[in-house]
């Protein structure tokens, strides 16, 4: 009995100490997966801090190189204007920039005429009254290019200060308090022709044909015929089709300069219509849209650069957007 007692603790003992190095072996074992599990993750995050910074120095390089891109195009425009009033097709401004190398990447960029699109804020006056001329411009344009006028009349709503609704074709708040989600019409001008996706129903589909032809600038401008598109300028007058039906003979006779010019469209249309057109049409241009696309490493940035050129050749970005104009 008394053996039989006496060896019941040295067990215990046995089993304890076992359980003791059980345990101890555990807790190495897990601070070991703990120690990698952290070592792992210090290493990843590392990394993409890294890959995150260096992308982001990339970019804001690529972004002073556009911005490089914009003050040469800056000086393109000022020497531009140095040597003559006119603005056409075959001037240095118009020839695109083709992809130069740049320290680690290249840089690209073209100007394009904006005023060699129909202006969508002519339709209404600062005043707040509708431009008829350029509201049967637009319907005129819209149709030739296979769209509903109605478009015009919508748009002037959406521009014009009150909140009367046009008849037959307007909406105002009215309209567009309806929708889900609620909104109101702007009253106001444009800042980008991607606004008209706010026109009820008016959708993506309609954006893409219409907006290589208009743009949104200050109201005013006029158009300049030595670079507009044969659809914009036939439209200026309803039932006149002389420059839309061949684009490739349009664009062969820009090859020696402003085509049509001014007094070429003065020719073209009746006494009656000349004087309503006249007022509309121009020769030269003070608003330019410079697109600018920078490749750097992995990254790659498009910079699209509204500019305005004053009446002595200084121009100055007005707007800058990245992806989409
Ligand atoms: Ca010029
Ligand atoms: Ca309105």
């Amino acid at each position: 009995m008394k053996r039989a007692t006496s060896a019941t603790p040295r067990a215990g003992h046995w089993f304890s100490l076992s359980r003791q190095r059980g345990v101890a072996l555990i807790t190495a074992v897990l601070l070991v997966a703990m120690a990698t599990v952290l070592a792992t993750r210090i290493g990843s995050r590392g990394a993409i801090d890294q890959r995150r910074a260096s992308a982001l120095m990339l970019r804001e390089q690529a972004y002073q190189i556009a911005l490089g891109a914009e003050a040469w195009a800056g000086e393109i425009l000022r020497e531009d204007a140095q040597k003559g009033q006119e603005d056409t097709l075959v001037e240095t401004w118009a020839m695109p920039l083709p992809a130069l190398p740049v320290d680690g990447g290249t840089v690209e960029g073209n100007l394009e005429d904006l005023q060699g699109r129909f202006n969508l804020n002519n339709l209404v006056t600062p005043d707040g009254q509708p431009n008829l001329f350029a509201i049967g411009h637009l319907q005129r344009l819209l149709e030739a290019l296979q769209l509903e006028p109605k478009w015009a009349q919508l748009l002037v709503d959406w521009l014009d200060p009150d909140t009367l609704r046009s008849f037959p074709d307007g909406a105002e708040d009215g309209e567009y308090l309806m929708a889900q989600p609620a909104y109101r019409a702007a009253n106001t001008y444009l800042t980008s022709t991607s606004e008209l996706l706010a026109l009820p129903g008016f959708g993506v589909e309609r954006l893409r044909v219409l907006a290589p032809y208009v743009t949104a600038l200050p109201h005013g401008t006029r158009l300049n015929v030595c670079t507009a598109s044969g659809v914009v300028i036939d439209t200026l007058s309803p039932k006149f089709r002389e420059f839309s039906a061949d684009p490739v003979q349009l664009a062969k006779n820009r090859q020696r300069g402003c085509f049509p010019t001014v007094a070429d469209l003065s020719s073209a249309f009746t006494a009656e219509v000349w004087a309503e057109v006249n007022s509309h049409v121009e020769q030269r241009s003070a608003w330019f849209r410079l697109s600018t696309r920078v490749t750097l490493g992995g990254t790659e940035v498009t910079l699209y650069s509204l500019l305005e050129r004053n009446g002595v050749g200084g121009s100055r970005a007005t707007l800058r957007t990245f992806g989409t104009d």
